[in-house]
């Protein structure tokens, strides 16, 4: 087979070329944006000879192949990654640099695809990159947003969101497949009818939306693996109308169309709270069932109707509950359109499923308004309603008389449809994303399902793509880290504890603060170009970035700045090391709390620098529009990483793991995976502050939260809580904070006082904080605890999380490498 080699020159003439041919101009006057183009294109070009062998290599060993599907995929831009994968870098920016191109302008040209609000979705991507890297078959299914998350721009110290087009110029790394586009049905009702004595039920008078894929490459580092993010995007069946256009009816011609395509519009900007949209019924319908007519597609091309080893061709992870109507539409297509009978449908789906959850906060388990489904999927909704009347009644021999604790469990009941019950009973695999999450899930949340299913129930710690979170967003220490442990650790990151000796080297500890040091000066660069904000490298670095959400508790860390600053406001005498805050952080634009907070944050910075002498020890910036890029610039500048959600709250935190792989010391509760960050490093190397998550249960038991009580012996608290509405921070409108004031001291009507203990953990985060102050001062102590968080977050890496998740739940063949 032909394939062109990608050496420098071929890589010049390549870019030269397309720019040529497609655009009809020289370098010299070809714009950004053209140029990265053609440099893109160039190396898809690389990527797509892979990817032909890969095909083919699946098509030959008919392996297993795993169906990794998500509402949500942040996957951040590709280039780089692809180049780095490629095992490219280097002769890429020199062939630029010889055509006079700067290869990091070219890099900033490509638009982020934002296609999900945090965790969940960063968590997919890294998986990706994984699974591709350890040579495993699998493919990503999600939607092809038109928009992404919303853009964030802070008008007046306020949020203010702005729509994410990013695919204006066009998306060079996916591509049409038109011979996989299927039709999803929706509404309408079922007829059954008898033939020849069999029962068949035939949907009528439904609406069709046609679902199109588009496929993108995710390439492995240093391998012939290439896998395939499949997203799929909605489009009416119904070419515009020229009829009633001729007619004039300009309008009625194209409102069907437009009624389809919604679906793959825009993607919901909640992140750990649910609300019952019709519209995101749609958008999780329409994705799965999408996605289960080419599975079942592409395994009758390889297998035939042998469904029965589809469980061993094929294994279907359900990234938290939103992909679970994928398991009554498989059912629906085995059974209705594959003729197979309902316990050889049922035995099938129940060895092919597996489901992660990645939450424990109530407000966001899917429950559907029965009714709702039963008009939008007639059909799916009759076998929901059948797994139902047989897990209930499995539930019944179990728990014979008790329907309260049976309704809790069922599928159907109290008029909802309650999908994580669904994915519990039909899959074979539920785990949590933490050790500390997987006890609680099995404690707590899924106390009863675990009584009758314990087999079911594991925990497999998250883990983050090194190759984004070190080795690209931070080749300096990459470097470093090279030449003092070699390469091994690429391919087996947990061997980057052979870096741990280096700790005493006071050599090496002095290169890691230089680098450490000129991450901190790109970090002020961007700072300074994107809002115009002067910070001083020689501040310490301190990061907050994650969603905005009460539970992760960004007002702790305001309310103890404010704290900071009276004491430098109030005592003449006290010094601090100087310090930034950096908050990165989107609210989510109907949470008028978290919002809130954003302004107090604002306000909280005015203040600060409007002060003479407390500027000189403190600065808080509110980074605009947190992203994947962003978070590449700042992670590997932060020296401290604030991680302080309510103990048992935070599932695992992704965020937590990327911050200690840059050399960040972590100031955090015992929470998620924090706990194990804690464990690797040891208590010395971490500052651990807080109540216990079993603490933290028994208080919402006992219900005996008394946040006034705080108020009103700790002056420093008193004072700052004050501060919030007296006018200090809102000269014009004292009121503007007084929800969230309340917030902390009273609860939400009816419930306990504030259930995510801001006051109650503050003195131990303030003492926990008094601590890393002064070690930060001692120099040789404070880096040595940094390079020993680099040294030991080998295991966060997500090649360790996609081992256990192979070794123990889908047991894939890694494809051989071809030379
Ligand atoms: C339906 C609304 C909605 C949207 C998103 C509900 C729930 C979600 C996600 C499941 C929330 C989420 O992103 N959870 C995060 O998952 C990460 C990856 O496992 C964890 O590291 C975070 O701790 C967890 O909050």
């Amino acid at each position: 087979m032909p394939t062109t080699s990608f050496d420098k020159e071929s890589i010049k003439a390549s870019i030269i070329g397309k720019l040529q041919r497609y655009n009809g101009r020289t370098i010299q006057d070809a714009s950004q944006q053209q140029i990265y183009k053609a440099v893109a294109s160039t190396v898809r070009d690389q990527i797509m000879q892979k990817y032909l062998i890969a095909r083919e290599e699946r098509k030959a060993t008919k392996s297993k192949r795993l169906y990794y599907l998500s509402v949500e995929f942040l996957m951040g831009r590709s280039m780089y990654c692809n180049m780095l994968n490629l095992v490219s870098t280097d002769v890429y920016r020199e062939a630029l640099s010889e055509l006079g191109i700067n290869m990091d302008d070219v890099l900033r040209e490509e638009p982020e695809p934002g296609l999900g609000n945090g965790g969940l979705g960063r968590l997919a991507a890294c998986f990706l990159d994984s699974l591709s890297s350890l040579d495993l078959p699998a493919m990503g299914c999600t939607i092809r947003y038109e928009y992404g998350l919303f853009r964030q721009k802070i008008v007046d110290g306020q949020q203010v969101e702005l729509p994410d087009s990013w695919l204006d110029n066009g998306n060079t790394w996916e591509m049409a497949v038109m011979d996989d586009a299927c039709e999803v049905h929706f509404g309408g009702h079922v007829d059954t009818v008898e033939e020849d004595g069999v029962t068949r039920f035939i949907h009528r008078d439904y609406n069709t939306v046609e679902a199109v894929p588009y496929d993108m490459p995710i390439v492995g580092y240093d391998t012939t693996t290439v896998n395939t993010l499949r997203m799929w995007s909605a489009r009416s069946p119904k070419r515009i109308d020229l009829g009633s256009f001729g007619q004039g009816k300009y309008v009625q011609a194209t409102e069907e169309i437009e009624l389809a395509e919604v679906i793959s519009k825009v993607l919901y900007p909640e992140d750990n709270h649910y609300e019952g949209k019709l519209l995101r019924l749609k958008q999780q319908y329409f994705f799965t069932s999408a996605t289960l007519q080419y599975i079942l597609k592409d395994f009758k091309k390889l297998h035939g109707n042998n469904f029965a080893i589809l469980p061993d061709k094929v294994c279907i992870h359900i990234n938290d509950t939103h992909p679970g109507l994928a398991i009554p539409e498989m059912m629906r297509l085995l059974i209705d359109q594959e003729g197979l009978g309902w316990d050889e449908a049922s035995a099938i789906v129940q060895k092919t499923f597996a489901y992660t959850n990645h939450t424990i906060m109530a407000e966001a388990l899917e429950k559907w308004p029965e009714a709702m489904v039963k008009q939008l999927l007639p059909r799916v909704y009759q076998i929901l309603e059948e797994i139902n009347r047989r897990f209930c009644a499995r539930l019944w021999n179990e728990f014979p008389g008790q329907w309260e604790r049976i309704g809790k469990m069922a599928v159907i009941s109290y008029g909802q449809v309650n999908i994580a019950n669904l994915c519990i009973a039909m899959s074979f695999s539920v785990n949590g994303v933490s050790q500390l999450h997987g006890e609680i899930l099995k404690e707590e949340t899924f106390h009863d399902f675990n009584l009758v299913m314990p087999e079911k129930f594991s925990a497999i710690t998250n883990g983050i793509t090194h190759r984004r979170w070190l080795m690209s967003c931070n080749p300096e220490l990459t470097e470093l880290i090279r030449s003092a442990i070699g390469d091994k650790w690429i391919r087996e990151p947990e061997l980057l504890h052979e870096l741990k000796p280096f700790a005493d080297d006071a050599a090496f500890r002095q290169k890691f603060d230089e680098i450490k040091k000129h991450n901190k000066q790109r970090l002020a660069r961007l700072v300074k170009e994107r809002q115009g904000i002067v910070v001083d490298p020689a501040f310490m670095f301190d990061t907050q970035s994650k969603r905005l959400h009460e539970y992760k508790r960004q007002m702790l860390n305001a309310l103890h700045i404010l704290v900071l600053y009276n004491r430098i406001v109030n005592d003449e005498s006290f010094t601090m090391e100087p310090r930034v805050f950096f908050f990165g952080a989107k609210a989510s634009p109907g949470y008028y709390r978290a919002k809130q907070i954003i302004r107090f944050i604002n306000a909280l910075s005015s203040l600060i620098a409007k002060h003479p002498r407390a500027r000189k020890y403190l600065q808080v910036v509110f980074l605009e529009n947190y992203d994947v890029s962003t978070a590449e610039v700042l992670i590997p500048a932060s020296e401290v990483s604030e991680q302080l959600s309510t103990a048992s709250k935070e599932a695992s935190g992704t965020g937590n793991m990327k911050y200690m792989m840059n050399g960040a010391v972590t100031i955090g509760t015992m929470d998620g995976a924090n706990v194990e960050i804690s464990e690797q490093v040891g208590m010395d190397n971490i500052y651990i502050f807080g109540m216990r998550s079993d603490t933290v249960r028994d208080m919402y038991r006992e219900r005996n939260y008394n946040p006034m009580q705080i108020y009103e012996t700790n002056q420093e608290i008193r004072q700052a809580m004050t501060q919030m509405i007296d006018g200090t921070l809102f000269p014009d409108n004292a009121a503007v904070l007084q929800d969230l004031y309340h917030s902390l001291l009273l609860g939400d009507y009816g419930s306990m006082a504030d259930p995510y203990f801001v006051l109650k953990d503050f003195g131990s985060y303030s003492m926990a904080q008094r601590r890393l102050n002064a070690d930060y001062a001692n120099r040789d102590k404070w880096l040595k605890m940094a390079v020993i968080n680099t040294a030991m977050s080998g295991v966060f890496s997500s090649d360790r999380t996609i081992r256990e998740y192979n070794d123990t739940i889908w047991h894939l063949d890694p494809l051989p490498r071809a030379k």
